[in-house]
């Protein structure tokens, strides 16, 4: 791994230091959506002259009138952010990052539909770094990246490096930016004391130093890795639960009274930005390093299997002729991203059954449901009710939806007792 010279300038670090300390420091933030746009804005109330950056024009335009898509900020809390000042907003193109103290980035890190990471937004970020003097200046990256990354995409570095993965957790308004334990780790000492310095000045939670940027990198890939597994773990128990006639819930529910146990529920599948994406990114680490990294291979692989399985349920209960819904798109409760979501998975596995179905999903707009060349359904009785997604309307939804022949296929486990005719869930059957 290419180490390139850092700046062990003390005057630097004592300078950045007291910048950081008397809130003269601008920070820049690039990528604006559900990491970035949090912490800009956080940032800014704290007191920092901040600069948000995007690429997308239209993004711009309608962030600048406070319209954001990132369903935790509250548009009065952009706008009072932006209308002081604190906060201005750019269009992230080369000679934009000049005059800036600390520069985080808070880009995405997806994967291909091979499955392979796909680093690009960070290399774009990492070509524009490259012509900028950032002798004094910190880079954080927030963004998710296998050990190793950060260091290697952010060589041309002169000043202070450090890595701090994000850990938002989409639609919670609990846990937020401010509230979630940060894991801090530099390239040296002084980028390591830098940015613990800096989120120590933005945040209530605790901030963890560690001692390298592979030791944070990693940290994120385990904790997200550790989640998939488990999910995968109690996916695979549900599945045998099934063909035992045992409630997996209450197998569940059990287990929990055990203090090592972490109780994870089955359901669908695994959507989202992290859970299902980072391991791919350990994985294709683990590849490279000649390290089969079986286990997680296997529960990334049982994961996706739950659409199928959930599929050969409705198999099993349709007749021709029968009215089915889909109710949920997204890929969990309460949010409106659908990104990897399993219903929409679900959803092309039955549409390859030539089983006519529609869709229902209160958290997203009927344009955006025909976008996935799905048809739209309404809130009246149905034969077969597939849940993918268990937002808090649905319990309200579902007296219009279930009438007494109705089969129920609960891909999230969400009713409690049986409704309609059946209740056929992910490890149980409410009969
Ligand atoms: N899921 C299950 N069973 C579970 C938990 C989740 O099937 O027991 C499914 C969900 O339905 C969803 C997917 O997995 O489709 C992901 O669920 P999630 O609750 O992990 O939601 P995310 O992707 O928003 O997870 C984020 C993650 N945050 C970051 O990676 C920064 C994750 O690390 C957190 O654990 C999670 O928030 C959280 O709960 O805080």
């Amino acid at each position: 791994m290419k180490r390139v010279w850092y700046n062990r300038d003390t005057m630097a670090a004592q300078n950045l230091l007291s910048r950081i300390q008397t809130k003269h420091a601008t920070i820049g933030v690039i990528g604006l959506g559900y990491v970035g746009l949090p912490l800009a804005i956080l940032a800014s109330q704290k007191g920092y002259p901040v600069v948000g950056f995007v690429r997308d024009s239209a993004k711009l335009s309608r962030l600048m009138q406070g319209n954001t898509s990132v369903d935790t900020v509250l548009k009065k809390d952009l706008l009072k952010v932006l209308r002081s000042k604190k906060l201005s907003l750019k269009k992230l193109e080369s000679g934009a990052l000049g005059n800036l103290d600390v520069i985080i980035i808070c880009v995405p890190t997806p994967i291909t539909d091979k499955k392979k990471p796909d680093l690009s937004a960070m290399e774009s970020v990492a070509h524009l770094l490259s012509s900028v003097d950032t002798s004094r200046k910190l880079i954080i990256n927030e963004s998710t990246v296998a050990p190793g990354t950060t260091a290697v995409l952010l060589a041309d570095v002169t000043g202070f490096l450090a890595c701090s993965p994000e850990r938002v957790d989409p639609g919670n308004r609990t846990s937020t930016t401010a509230t979630i334990p940060k894991v801090v780790g530099g390239i040296n000492e002084q980028s390591s004391m830098l940015a613990s310095f800096f989120y120590k000045n933005i945040l209530d939670a605790a901030v963890v130093s560690v001692s390298s940027l592979e030791v944070a990198e990693m940290a994120k890939m385990l904790e997200n890795t550790y989640r998939a597994v488990n999910i995968a773990l109690v996916n695979e128990f549900a599945v045998l639960a099934e063909t035992l006639g045992i409630d997996i819930t209450e197998v569940i529910r059990a287990a929990s009274t055990k203090w090592s146990f972490h109780a994870h529920a089955p359901g669908i599948g695994v959507g989202g930005h992290c859970i299902p994406v980072d391991p791919y990114y350990i994985l294709d680490l683990g590849r490279a390093q000649n390290v089969p990294l079986r286990v997680t291979e296997t529960a990334l692989a049982t994961n996706e299997a739950m659409p199928e399985h959930l599929l050969q349920h409705v198999l099993q209960s349709y007749k021709k002729g029968m009215k089915v819904l889909v109710y949920g798109l997204t890929y969990k409760r309460d949010v409106a991203d659908t990104r990897e979501s399993p219903a929409l998975t679900f959803c092309e596995l039955l549409k390859q059954k030539d089983i006519p179905f529609t869709v229902f999903d209160p958290m997203l707009s009927d344009a955006r449901v025909r976008g996935y060349d799905l048809v739209l359904g309404n809130l009246a009785p149905v034969d077969i009710l597939v849940v993918a997604t268990d937002h808090s309307r649905l319990a309200t939804d579902a007296k219009k939806l279930i009438r007494d022949t109705t089969i129920v296929i609960d891909g999230r486990n969400a009713f409690a007792h049986k409704t309609g005719k059946v209740v056929i869930g992910v490890g149980r059957k409410l009969s």
